[in-house]
Protein backbone atom coordinates (compact mmCIF):
# COMPACT_ATOMS: atom_id res chain seq x y z
CA UNK A 1 0.00 0.00 0.00
CA UNK A 2 1.10 3.40 -1.00
CA UNK A 3 2.38 5.60 1.80
CA UNK A 4 -0.11 8.41 2.73
CA UNK A 5 2.47 11.01 4.05
CA UNK A 6 5.30 11.42 1.50
CA UNK A 7 7.89 14.17 2.31
CA UNK A 8 10.09 14.97 -0.19
CA UNK A 9 13.44 16.66 0.99
CA UNK A 10 14.42 19.84 -1.17
CA UNK A 11 17.95 20.50 -1.11
CA UNK A 12 19.07 23.69 0.07
CA UNK A 13 21.71 25.62 -1.75
CA UNK A 14 23.18 27.27 0.57
CA UNK A 15 26.11 29.82 1.00
CA UNK A 16 27.05 32.26 3.41
CA UNK A 17 24.27 34.56 2.08
CA UNK A 18 21.44 32.48 2.87
CA UNK A 19 19.56 29.96 1.24
CA UNK A 20 17.76 29.04 -2.22
CA UNK A 21 15.66 26.37 -2.84
CA UNK A 22 15.02 25.08 -6.51
CA UNK A 23 12.19 23.42 -7.88
CA UNK A 24 11.99 21.87 -10.96
CA UNK A 25 9.24 19.96 -13.17
CA UNK A 26 10.12 16.12 -13.51
CA UNK A 27 13.04 16.40 -10.95
CA UNK A 28 12.61 17.35 -7.29
CA UNK A 29 9.45 17.61 -8.33
CA UNK A 30 7.92 14.28 -9.96
CA UNK A 31 5.82 15.80 -12.59
CA UNK A 32 5.26 18.58 -15.10
CA UNK A 33 4.72 21.90 -12.91
CA UNK A 34 1.49 23.79 -14.73
CA UNK A 35 0.32 26.18 -11.72
CA UNK A 36 1.83 27.86 -8.71
CA UNK A 37 -0.40 29.32 -6.08
CA UNK A 38 0.56 30.25 -2.74
CA UNK A 39 -2.33 30.58 0.34
CA UNK A 40 -1.25 33.89 3.01
CA UNK A 41 -2.86 35.76 5.64
CA UNK A 42 -4.80 33.27 6.77
CA UNK A 43 -7.46 33.86 9.71
CA UNK A 44 -6.40 32.65 13.45
CA UNK A 45 -8.59 29.41 13.87
CA UNK A 46 -9.62 28.86 10.37
CA UNK A 47 -9.21 25.65 8.55
CA UNK A 48 -8.82 25.27 4.47
CA UNK A 49 -9.05 22.18 1.74
CA UNK A 50 -11.82 19.79 3.02
CA UNK A 51 -12.02 18.50 -0.52
CA UNK A 52 -9.84 15.63 -2.92
CA UNK A 53 -9.13 16.22 -6.13
CA UNK A 54 -9.81 12.96 -9.15
CA UNK A 55 -6.60 13.86 -11.38
CA UNK A 56 -4.46 16.08 -9.47
CA UNK A 57 -0.54 15.79 -7.99
CA UNK A 58 0.66 18.54 -6.09
CA UNK A 59 3.05 19.24 -3.46
CA UNK A 60 2.86 21.47 -0.68
CA UNK A 61 5.95 23.51 1.04
CA UNK A 62 5.40 26.14 4.16
CA UNK A 63 8.34 28.72 3.09
CA UNK A 64 7.49 30.54 5.86
CA UNK A 65 5.42 29.47 8.83
CA UNK A 66 3.53 26.51 9.62
CA UNK A 67 0.74 24.45 9.01
CA UNK A 68 -0.78 20.91 9.86
CA UNK A 69 -2.00 18.71 7.08
CA UNK A 70 -4.51 16.06 7.62
CA UNK A 71 -4.55 13.33 4.62
CA UNK A 72 -7.42 10.61 4.42
CA UNK A 73 -7.26 8.25 1.53
CA UNK A 74 -10.58 7.10 2.48
CA UNK A 75 -8.98 4.07 4.76
CA UNK A 76 -6.38 5.91 6.43
CA UNK A 77 -6.11 9.27 7.97
CA UNK A 78 -2.49 10.45 8.78
CA UNK A 79 -1.91 14.41 9.54
CA UNK A 80 2.07 16.21 9.32
CA UNK A 81 2.90 19.41 10.15
CA UNK A 82 5.15 21.41 7.77
CA UNK A 83 7.24 23.40 9.22
CA UNK A 84 10.24 23.88 7.30
CA UNK A 85 11.09 25.59 3.95
CA UNK A 86 12.59 22.44 2.62
CA UNK A 87 9.96 19.76 3.37
CA UNK A 88 7.86 19.19 0.67
CA UNK A 89 4.28 17.36 1.14
CA UNK A 90 3.47 15.16 -2.23
CA UNK A 91 0.13 15.31 -2.59
CA UNK A 92 -1.83 12.58 -4.87
CA UNK A 93 -5.25 11.75 -6.97
CA UNK A 94 -8.10 10.81 -4.23
CA UNK A 95 -6.46 12.07 -1.31
CA UNK A 96 -9.07 14.05 1.23
CA UNK A 97 -6.72 16.88 2.63
CA UNK A 98 -7.49 19.51 5.33
CA UNK A 99 -5.18 21.72 6.39
CA UNK A 100 -5.33 23.22 10.18
CA UNK A 101 -3.39 25.33 12.77
CA UNK A 102 -1.66 27.94 10.13
CA UNK A 103 0.85 30.00 12.19
CA UNK A 104 0.44 34.26 11.31
CA UNK A 105 3.23 34.43 9.02
CA UNK A 106 2.34 31.25 6.93
CA UNK A 107 2.97 30.86 3.13
CA UNK A 108 1.92 27.70 2.00
CA UNK A 109 3.16 27.60 -1.32
CA UNK A 110 1.85 24.69 -3.74
CA UNK A 111 2.83 23.45 -6.90
CA UNK A 112 0.42 21.47 -9.01
CA UNK A 113 -0.05 19.21 -11.82
CA UNK A 114 -2.98 20.57 -13.58
CA UNK A 115 -4.39 23.78 -14.19
CA UNK A 116 -7.36 24.89 -12.00
CA UNK A 117 -10.47 23.27 -12.63
CA UNK A 118 -13.17 23.43 -10.02
CA UNK A 119 -14.81 20.15 -11.66
CA UNK A 120 -12.10 18.13 -10.67
CA UNK A 121 -12.62 18.95 -6.89
CA UNK A 122 -14.56 16.55 -4.71
CA UNK A 123 -16.09 18.95 -2.15
CA UNK A 124 -18.25 16.08 -0.38
CA UNK A 125 -17.00 13.88 1.74
CA UNK A 126 -19.28 11.03 1.48
CA UNK A 127 -19.37 11.60 -2.47
CA UNK A 128 -15.03 11.18 -2.15
CA UNK A 129 -15.51 8.03 0.21
CA UNK A 130 -17.87 6.27 -2.81
CA UNK A 131 -15.16 7.35 -5.94
CA UNK A 132 -11.81 6.30 -3.43
CA UNK A 133 -13.47 2.76 -3.26
C1 LIG B 1 -5.71 22.20 -2.44
C2 LIG B 1 -5.33 22.94 -1.20
C3 LIG B 1 -3.97 22.52 -0.68
C4 LIG B 1 -8.66 29.50 -8.26
O1 LIG B 1 -9.38 30.27 -8.91
N1 LIG B 1 -7.55 28.97 -8.82
C5 LIG B 1 -6.72 28.12 -8.16
O2 LIG B 1 -5.70 27.67 -8.72
C6 LIG B 1 -7.06 27.77 -6.80
C7 LIG B 1 -6.17 26.81 -6.03
C8 LIG B 1 -8.19 28.30 -6.25
N2 LIG B 1 -8.96 29.15 -6.96
C9 LIG B 1 -10.15 29.76 -6.31
C10 LIG B 1 -11.26 28.79 -5.97
C11 LIG B 1 -11.87 29.42 -4.73
O3 LIG B 1 -12.83 30.40 -5.13
O4 LIG B 1 -9.71 30.32 -5.07
C12 LIG B 1 -10.71 30.15 -4.07
C13 LIG B 1 -10.16 29.41 -2.87
O5 LIG B 1 -9.92 28.02 -3.22
P1 LIG B 1 -10.22 26.82 -2.22
O6 LIG B 1 -11.38 27.14 -1.39
O7 LIG B 1 -10.29 25.55 -3.04
O8 LIG B 1 -8.89 26.85 -1.32
P2 LIG B 1 -8.37 25.78 -0.25
O9 LIG B 1 -7.33 26.47 0.53
O10 LIG B 1 -9.49 25.13 0.47
O11 LIG B 1 -7.65 24.62 -1.15
C14 LIG B 1 -6.52 24.91 -1.94
C15 LIG B 1 -6.67 24.33 -3.35
O12 LIG B 1 -7.89 24.79 -3.95
C16 LIG B 1 -6.69 22.83 -3.35
O13 LIG B 1 -6.55 22.34 -4.67
O14 LIG B 1 -5.33 21.06 -2.61
O15 LIG B 1 -5.36 24.36 -1.33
Amino acid sequence: MKNLINIIQLKPLGDDRGSLVALESNKSVPFEIKRVYYIFNTKENVSRGFHAHRNLKQIAVCVTGSCRFVLDNGKNREEVVLDSSTKGLLIEDLVWREMHDFTPDCVLLVLASEYYDEADYIRNYDDFLKEAK
